[in-house]
């Protein structure tokens, strides 16, 4: 049986978001916004289907994908550039790996006791984030 990822989760920390706006090339004004934010992600896991929504009060990003199957990602109202991506397992943990002009690119998804854990990776810096149920 793998990890079941679904349920309504709430950012309760965020560690390096700022590292990682700056090495998107996320401008300033937009960065002091973002780090103010609480976001919730809303998953859905139906098999290898997965779905994502992140949502918050200024901005919302939706990922829909098929474990194992590579698929375009654009990135709308992140940095919206286009990438590859491609989400596996790696025993427990979920990672997605994030092919485009932005090197060593990707997340990871885990869970720890009842938290969801977030590792974000852009260039050299990595963004750690927890999220609690909602
Ligand atoms: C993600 O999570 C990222 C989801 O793919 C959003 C998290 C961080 C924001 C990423 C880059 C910063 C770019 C612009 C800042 C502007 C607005 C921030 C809005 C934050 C809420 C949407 C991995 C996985 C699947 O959970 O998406």
């Amino acid at each position: 049986m793998p990890v079941d990822f679904s349920g309504t989760w709430n950012l309760v920390s965020n560690d390096n978001f700022e590292g990682y706006m700056v090495a998107l090339g996320i401008d300033f004004a937009t960065r002091k916004i973002a780090k103010m934010l609480k976001p919730q992600k809303v998953i859905k896991q139906d098999g290898d289907m997965l779905s994502i929504h992140t949502t918050s009060t200024f901005r919302d990003y939706m990922l829909q994908f098929k474990i194992g199957e590579e698929f375009e990602e654009d990135n709308k109202g992140l940095d919206n550039r286009k990438c590859k991506s491609l989400v596996t397992w790696d025993n427990d943990k979920l990672v997605c790996v994030q092919i485009g002009e932005k090197k060593n690119r990707g997340w990871t998804h885990w869970l720890e006791g009842d938290d969801l854990h977030l590792e974000l990776r852009c260039e050299n810096q990595v963004c750690k984030q927890v999220f609690k149920r909602a």
